[in-house]
């Protein structure tokens, strides 16, 4: 059985984002090699930078190798990790395997001291000092010891594998068609409270296409701090001669009392509002407005809806406010329109680095999240996605774009299956 580390994921993320983004994969368990410091360094000796982690009672030491085992001198830092805080302090370079005792070798490290199979170890006052614990800690018995190898998180394989999958996704999606050719575009409209980031997401997916950063969508404040014109986007892949076969329709922000009429949204759906419409959450649309469309067709219609939500505030929305995105919900099912969440803003989820958006689906606190829209609105967790859109990037990045797009692949997939199941292709 594939051996397994004591760090919880929030352990590992605290180290991982300490130490600039690595990846820690392990090497060595003294439990399971009956606390062997020299089986440690054997199966660790020829691994480049290592990370060493002894389990007390209350509290996670370590010591971070620059370098692997086997060089002479190496620049070792030695950390406390206590709840989500990682403290350290540099003791300069030394012979790493000098951190552990050996019968026949006195040679140590000065700071710290580990007779691994005693399960126990040393570490100077002056260190305990530095990593701010109690002198308390200077001996300490030893649960657990894991080493590990640190690899960069984007190393040149895998942001070369990236690349590779964002240009896949954006040839797949260039050629995208809607289902059956029974409408020349698919409309997407994005709904959501004010500042959920649908203006943002709209320039982010013009920008990943155009292969340039582009903030057509109006993002942020007007007056009001929206943009009240209901906006329809096409979008171009590069300089290519006609807009892709699908269109973003960006709304008011919905809010409790202000923003998009509930009434409103019956008519956004149904097709019968143009773009540049001039939203006035006092007065709903009605047919009496001079550009109201009367006799929509298929193709006027929205083939699919995407709630747009920021990923830190979703679960402190208003009572009133989730009410309101639930009814719209209702109306969705029953007029058999699917529909999807978004999650924005997930590059300012607390841990969260860049990295993380290469797996961002299994980041523990992601997932808390989707759990939390999934209980709180009703969405399956498999139309849940996540993003980070550009907001003040001066240049592409292609894990984002990997991010952007994918979760446009399945927008565009759920609308096809709209598409697919209208009741005139049944005939
Ligand atoms: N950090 C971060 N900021 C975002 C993201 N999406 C939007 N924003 C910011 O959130 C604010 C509201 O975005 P906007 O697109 O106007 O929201 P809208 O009202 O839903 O259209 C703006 O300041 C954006 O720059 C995101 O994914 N990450
Ligand atoms: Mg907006």
């Amino acid at each position: 059985m594939a051996m397994r580390t004591r760090l919880t994921w929030l352990q590992e993320k605290c180290l991982q984002n300490y130490f600039g983004g690595k990846r820690f994969r392990l090497l060595y368990k003294a439990t399971e090699q009956n606390f062997s410091h020299r089986d440690l360094l054997w199966k660790c000796w020829d691994h480049g930078p290592t990370m060493t982690v002894f389990y007390s009672r209350n509290c996670v030491f370590g010591a971070y190798l620059q370098e692997g085992f086997k060089n002479k001198n190496v620049p070792i830092t030695l950390f406390a990790l206590r709840e989500t805080e990682v403290s350290a302090c540099a003791i300069g370079a030394h012979k790493p395997a000098f951190l552990f005792y050996d019968r026949e070798n006195i040679d140590c490290i000065p700071g710290i001291y580990v007779v691994l199979y005693e399960k126990n170890m040393t570490i100077s006052s002056e260190v305990c000092e530095k990593l701010g614990l109690p002198p308390r800690y200077s001996t300490i018995s030893i649960q657990e010891c894991e080493a590990f190898r640190c690899e960069e998180l984007l190393d040149e394989r895998k942001t070369r594998d990236i690349a590779v999958i964002q240009r896949n996704l954006l040839t797949v999606l260039s050629n995208y068609k809607p289902y059956g050719d029974l409408v020349p575009q698919t409309r997407i409209l994005l709904l959501g409270p004010i500042g959920a980031g649908k203006s943002s997401f709209v320039n982010s997916v013009k920008s990943v296409f155009r292969g340039s950063i582009t903030h057509q969508a109006l993002v942020g404040c007007d007056k009001n701090g929206m943009s009240d014109k209901y906006r329809t986007y096409s979008i171009t892949y590069g300089d290519g001669d006609g807009p892709l076969p699908f269109v973003l329709c960006d709304s008011l922000g919905l809010s409790q009392k202000a923003g998009l009429h509930t009434d409103d949204t019956a008519y956004l759906l149904n097709g019968h509002i143009p773009d540049r419409y001039q939203f006035d959450s006092m007065k709903p649309i009605t047919s009496n407005h001079p550009n109201y469309i009367h006799n929509p067709l298929l193709k006027d219609k929205i083939h699919c809806v995407v709630f747009v939500f920021d990923i830190n505030s979703v679960e402190q929305l208003s009572h009133g406010l989730v009410a309101k995105i639930k009814k719209i919900r209702r109306e969705l099912i029953k007029c058999g329109i699917l529909h999807v969440a978004l999650l924005t803003h997930v590059d300012s989820l607390d841990l969260i680095t860049r990295e993380d958006l290469i797996d961002i689906y299994n980041c523990e606190p992601v997932k808390l999240k989707l759990e939390a829209v999934h209980r709180d609105f009703g969405f399956a967790l498999s139309e849940i996605l996540v993003i980070s859109n550009y907001v003040s990037e001066w240049h592409l990045d292609p894990v984002k774009n990997m991010v952007i797009l994918s979760a446009m692949r399945e927008i565009l997939h759920t609308a096809n299956d709209f598409l697919e199941d209208l009741p005139l292709n049944k005939q």
